[in-house]
């Protein structure tokens, strides 16, 4: 039995633009999120992971670094960091920062140096001359749709960005770079932080840089996802400066295998990561080519990673995903998918991530136009799509449906003006229509509320060392529902979910600890999303 304080605790991720504002500029900043503290604390939350705060000019909101050591003025400034860090330690909330290390912004003085051929920064990016008859020196494509080199003019060369253009890859070929990022982790870790959330991790070391196996999206992958040289800077990193924190690694394309060689505690290298295969269920290998959601494939996927890990992550939203109400339920069912899916969050073995705004059940955002959603990969992907000619009618839809913008509208704090999160009427994302019904304020008051129903399953979970601990057996996925069993030193507890919008028969019993439809009224049937917690017979 492990005593790791993250295998504990039930986390909750900050977007920080869109979390709260408290100065009245229409975008989220520190001081909102310390204000919201005691929010988090009353809903049972024991870590935070925060979404990068540091400066940057925000092409890819905060996932362009251009100073590791400097908060961004948007957020506030270092003051304000330090003692968010501190209100979180008096309330035993642990913090864990988001680390991007695959990349900079171009604006980061390494980058301005390094294209000058500055010493000791030349080589700290990934620089290549054209390749012959001046074609670019590979043919990879970046996540984002499109290539993945940009060329220079300064410098006279290209350079990688398995991002967007202004976002270089880091060259971890060169000591003196991997030197300076090993003293800023260390540099946060003193100031208090508990751990990171390490951005596409996996694909940190480029073993070669040939040109890939033509795919229809990048193209390239095979010579820098989870390769071999990752492992040996990952043990590097354990070894040197995450001894004794944390670490979730962003995953891209890793399967069961891939995971543990990542997390195994023999292997030293990641605590736990963020996979992807059970959220990409309801697409064929890139979210913009959808199919039906299938809550029986989403459910064989979560026990199938349930029995190959020891132990991991569980999350079904963040600021990248839709929301997961929009996505996974039926119309019409809100209310109780909203809580089934918090009952297979919270009772799944695991570290539980919430996202902002899912404990109260937020949806999409209803967007009309696609010039309306801002995001840096949804805009990306609609240019690229325009030169494949792929019908726009589709590709709307596609965007309007699956981009990361549906998250990151702002937190429903009230049923008033700007839905509460900001004195501005011009507000970094539009707030959703629906907040007049959908908020915390509203939520509270209601005993029947997506918020009141995670509160008290967190509370639940806090306090049972089963829920906490306990091993798992998946006893059946069948016909869109899940049952399964947690055992901790003989005690045990049974979970069953229904995640499809129709009445399913069972053949086991469960009585009710905690359920979405308040008393079971039905033996052997759950109805439409009916999930409970219970003592197996
Ligand atoms: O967002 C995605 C799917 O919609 C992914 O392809 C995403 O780009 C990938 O998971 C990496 O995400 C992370 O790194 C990106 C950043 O834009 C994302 O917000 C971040 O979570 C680049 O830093």
């Amino acid at each position: 039995m492990s005593d790791k304080w993250w295998k504990k605790r039930v986390f909750y991720q900050v977007y920080p633009m869109s979390f709260k504002d408290s100065d009245g500029d229409g975008t989220g900043d520190i001081r909102g999120i310390t204000e919201k503290l005691t929010y988090l604390k009353e809903l049972g939350i024991g870590a935070l992971w925060l979404s990068p705060v540091y400066s940057s000019p925000m092409y890819d909101n905060g996932y362009d670094i251009s100073n590791y050591k400097k908060v961004n003025p948007l957020f506030g400034d270092n003051n304000e960091i330090y003692t968010l860090l501190e209100r979180a330690a008096e309330l035993d909330i642990k913090i864990v920062m988001d680390m991007v290390l695959n990349h900079t912004s171009d604006e980061h003085e390494w980058f301005q140096k390094s294209r000058r051929r500055i010493e000791p920064y030349t080589d700290f990016y990934i620089w290549r001359k054209a390749g012959e008859n001046g074609k670019l020196p590979n043919n990879w494509g970046n996540f984002f749709g499109g290539k993945s080199w940009t060329y220079d003019e300064l410098r006279g060369e290209y350079y990688l960005h398995l991002f967007n253009e202004h976002q270089p890859d880091l060259n971890y070929r060169n000591e003196i770079l991997i030197s300076k990022i090993i003293e800023m982790l260390k540099f946060w870790l003193k100031k208090g932080v508990s751990g990171f959330r390490l951005d596409v991790i996996n694909i940190l070391w480029k073993q070669s840089l040939s040109d890939g196996k033509p795919r229809a999206a990048l193209t390239g992958m095979e010579h820098y996802i989870s390769v071999s040289g990752l492992h040996v800077l990952l043990k590097r990193f354990r070894s040197e400066v995450f001894k004794d924190c944390y670490t979730v690694g962003e995953t891209v394309f890793v399967d069961t295998e891939r995971a543990k060689d990542l997390t195994l505690e023999s292997r030293a290298e990641l605590d736990t990561v963020f996979s992807f295969e059970h959220m990409e269920s309801d697409c064929f290998f890139v979210k913009w080519f959808m199919r039906p959601f299938s809550p029986t494939r989403f459910l064989n996927i979560l026990a199938k990673w349930q029995r190959a890990l020891p132990w991991n992550t569980l999350y079904f939203e963040n600021h990248d995903q839709p929301r997961s109400v929009s996505r996974f339920i039926k119309k019409g069912f809100e209310n109780e998918g909203a809580k089934a899916l918090s009952i297979l969050l919270l009772s799944l073995k695991g570290t539980p991530y919430i996202y902002q705004g899912q404990e109260i059940g937020m949806r999409n955002y209803p967007f009309s136009s696609i010039e309306e959603v801002k995001d840096v990969e949804s805009r990306s992907i609609w240019e690229f799509s325009r030169k494949l000619h792929i019908p726009k009618f589709y590709m709307k839809k596609a965007i309007k449906k699956s981009s990361r913008a549906n998250a990151r509208s702002p937190m429903q704090w009230s049923g008033g003006e700007g839905g509460g999160f900001s004195a501005s009427a011009d507000t970094c994302f539009p707030v959703c229509p629906d907040h007049v019904e959908i908020n915390v304020e509203a939520e509270e008051k209601n005993p029947d509320s997506v918020l009141n129903f995670y509160k008290k399953l967190i509370h639940i979970r806090n306090h049972s060392e089963v829920l906490k601990s306990g091993e798992i057996k998946i006893i059946s996925v069948r016909k869109g529902v899940i049952y399964y069993i947690r055992d901790y030193c003989g005690e045990r507890i049974a979970a069953a979910v229904n995640l499809s919008s129709r009445k399913r028969k069972i053949d086991f019993s469960i009585d009710n600890i905690i359920s979405n439809y308040g008393k079971r009224k039905t033996e052997n049937i759950l109805q439409p999303y009916e999930a409970a917690i219970g003592r197996p017979e």
